[in-house]
């Protein structure tokens, strides 16, 4: 049955639902983008601009609102250092995304339906770019208003033990290494934890640690992430075996012709999403002893098995 819509107005005036909490966060969270991303008329104008382009391409906004929803799942207050750490993690997102697309990597063209970074400003400017966005990340987590020193340091380990050789950039190295070859499932579940569950594993944390959340809590809340972060990544192979190029805003059919380690390449589409189902339960149960508050969470997991882009 369809939800019955309610409308109201928006910013801009234009028609909005009331309910629709990821499209009230994006437009929250790309308003504090903006603040946080210098003016390209700074010097030298050509990086801010760069940066500024990857960021306002557009994009899920995926990281931040999990962060955001895990904050209010929690009853905690989401204040300007929320929102502050919530857009560090799309400028880290946004950073990956910019150095994978590079041709010494996945050689991309288009991203979030617009040309890549060094399409537009050549290979240089993009690396450079991306370097800037992952720096500023943890200078707007270091200077965000109203959080303690204690809340700070906590967010920079779990922000760099997710960006670094143990998260991200491990993932993407057997990644590279792993075209082309004949992987296990291990590695395979290795690459997929470290390039993708990673950082949304840490989105939840670091909405937990802004919450002042109790251990307890916090290791559910982990088991959340990790468990969509599986999920995301299958999703995400599926679609680029069968999804439409204009829907996902980037290329499709690459995995299968750089004879990339996928799911679905290991064990077809059916097997892959069926293990996309499972994950996703995994993170429904991590949530069982939250109350309502944890809705958005739920239903943020229910979405990425439905999703299209
Ligand atoms: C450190 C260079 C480097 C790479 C790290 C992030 C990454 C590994 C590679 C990017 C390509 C990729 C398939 C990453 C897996 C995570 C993923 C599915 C990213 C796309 O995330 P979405 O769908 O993107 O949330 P939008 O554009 O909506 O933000």
């Amino acid at each position: 049955m369809r939800r019955p819509e309610i409308f109201t107005m928006n910013d801009d005036g234009e028609p909005m639902a009331v309910d629709d909490y990821p499209l009230r966060k994006r437009r929250e969270i790309n308003r504090c983008l903006s603040l946080l991303i210098a003016p390209s008329e700074r010097y030298p104008a050509r990086i801010y601009e760069a940066m500024r382009y990857s960021v306002d391409a557009g994009g899920k906004r995926l990281r931040p609102i999990l962060c955001l929803a895990t904050i209010d799942a929690l009853h905690g207050e989401e204040g300007e250092g929320a929102y502050h750490v919530a857009c560090a993690l799309e400028l880290i997102h946004t950073y990956s995304l910019m150095h994978d697309d590079l041709p010494c990597m996945d050689n991309d063209d288009i991203r979030r339906g617009k040309p890549t970074s060094h399409k537009v400003f050549g290979e240089a400017v993009a690396l450079l770019a991306g370097s800037a966005l992952l720096t500023r990340a943890f200078e707007v987590v270091a200077r965000a208003p109203g959080l303690s020193a204690r809340q700070v340091q906590r967010l920079v380990c779990v922000l760099a033990d997710a960006a670094g050789a143990g998260g991200l950039i491990g993932g993407q190295t057997v990644d590279c290494e792993s075209e082309g070859v004949e992987v296990t499932q291990e590695t395979l579940e290795y690459i997929h934890a470290c390039k993708t569950a990673a950082l949304m594993e840490a989105s939840v944390v670091c909405g937990a640690i802004v919450a002042d959340a109790t251990d307890e809590r916090t290791t559910r809340l982990s088991r959340y992430g990790r468990a969509l972060g599986m999920a995301f990544q299958i999703t995400d192979d599926i679609l680029d075996a069968s999804g439409d190029e204009r829907k996902m805003g980037k290329r499709v059919r690459k995995d299968s012709r750089a004879k990339k380690a996928t799911y679905p390449a290991l064990f077809g589409l059916d097997a892959s999403r069926k293990k996309a189902d499972s994950f996703i339960r995994e993170a429904l149960e991590a949530l069982d002893s939250f109350d309502r508050r944890a809705d958005h969470l739920r239903a943020i997991a229910r979405s990425v098995l439905g999703r299209d882009r």
